[in-house]
């Protein structure tokens, strides 16, 4: 019995030594300083927004008009895509009010958008819950808010606030045509804890009601304003993208951060049950890594440097199935 446990414990170290280091990293940055949309980053077709230099950040940015809705990140006629994210990402961006542009209403905002897909499908009429975090401009508030489609009406069948904070007075807004201010707007979602950030403050968080693990694009939304968005980052929900240094929250276990092309870490855990007759059994199991975005995607076809892993984590199943321990025969 101390044999096949011997056996038990080097293939988990093994698979520790192969699998990759839990890693923060920096996925993708766009300052759009190159002056071009590139298309490996962006879905351009259909987007009301320009390039435009100079603005506030005196630099290349993206300018919208009140009809400029979203600039979303490219995902592909074949998805699995470069930039897209399952429930392990941050993702901020400066943007500002230049004004209404020409849109009346009562409340104007920007956001940052991200959605829980129930099945491996992007676009419209998907079962889905969508996820913004929003600025409003009148009512000086950063708000989470979620709304179900098909059938993610089941949880929300309308706009509903999740977690809201008022920005306070001192803090300046200003919606302004040639002095706006800038800000920066920030969203994490690590496993079902989603966090909303303003100026680099985490200032509301909320539970998802359920979560899935395919993975969908991130959008820059404009709610009916003339708007500007520059130096756009994503990261892993581990990285520290808010500078929170000891006070980030991971949220998690430890095991985020697999990267944005994820989806081949394997985690190994040892399962303790008991069988039918009562005796405590303990098992090794490999299943893809928690927060991993991508293992159900079907498209995540192992790398070369990961086909080691796969290997061992197939080695470690065989050797789950094979072994029971009776650990109270083993006393
Ligand atoms: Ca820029």
């Amino acid at each position: 019995m101390k044999k096949l446990l011997s056996v038990v414990i080097a293939a988990v170290v093994l698979a520790a030594m192969l699998a990759p280091a839990a890693s923060a990293d920096l996925l993708w940055t766009d300052n759009f300083d190159s002056g071009v949309f590139s298309e490996a980053d962006w879905r351009v077709e259909g987007s009301a927004f320009a390039l435009t230099n100079g603005g506030p950040t005196n630099s290349p940015h993206l300018e919208g008009w009140a009809e400029a809705v979203v600039q979303q990140s490219s995902y592909g006629e074949d998805a699995p895509a470069p930039r897209v994210y399952g429930p392990n990402f941050a993702v901020k961006c400066d943007t500002w009010f230049y004004g209404d542009g020409g849109n009346s209403a009562d409340e104007h905002w920007v956001a940052l958008w991200w959605a829980d897909h129930f099945e491996n499908q992007i676009g419209m009429d998907v079962d889905r819950i969508v996820y913004f975090v929003r600025c409003y401009y009148e009512a000086r508030k950063v708000v989470i808010m979620a709304h179900g489609e098909n059938g993610g009406t089941e949880f929300y069948p309308e706009d509903t606030v999740l977690a809201e904070w008022q920005i306070p007075d001192d803090v300046e807004l200003e919606m302004d045509p040639s002095a706006p201010t800038v800000f920066n707007l920030g969203m994490r979602v690590n496993g079902q804890q989603i966090d909303g950030f303003f100026n680099n403050q985490k200032v509301v968080s909320a539970t998802l009601p359920t979560i899935h693990q395919y993975k969908c694009p991130l959008l820059f939304w404009n709610g009916g304003c003339w708007t500007g968005y520059d130096n756009w980052m994503v990261s892993t929900a581990d990285y520290d993208l808010f500078n929170e240094g000891a006070n980030m929250n991971n949220g998690g276990n430890g095991n985020g951060g697999n990267g944005g092309n994820g989806g081949n870490a394997v985690e190994t855990v040892i399962v303790t049950d008991t069988d039918a007759e009562g005796n405590i059994v303990t098992r090794v199991e490999t299943r893809p890594a928690a927060n991993n975005g991508g293992a159900a995607t079907g498209g995540n076809a192992a790398k070369t440097g990961d086909a080691a892993i796969i290997a061992v984590a197939v080695m470690i199943v065989a050797l789950g199935s094979a072994i029971v321990v009776k650990k109270v025969s083993s006393k």
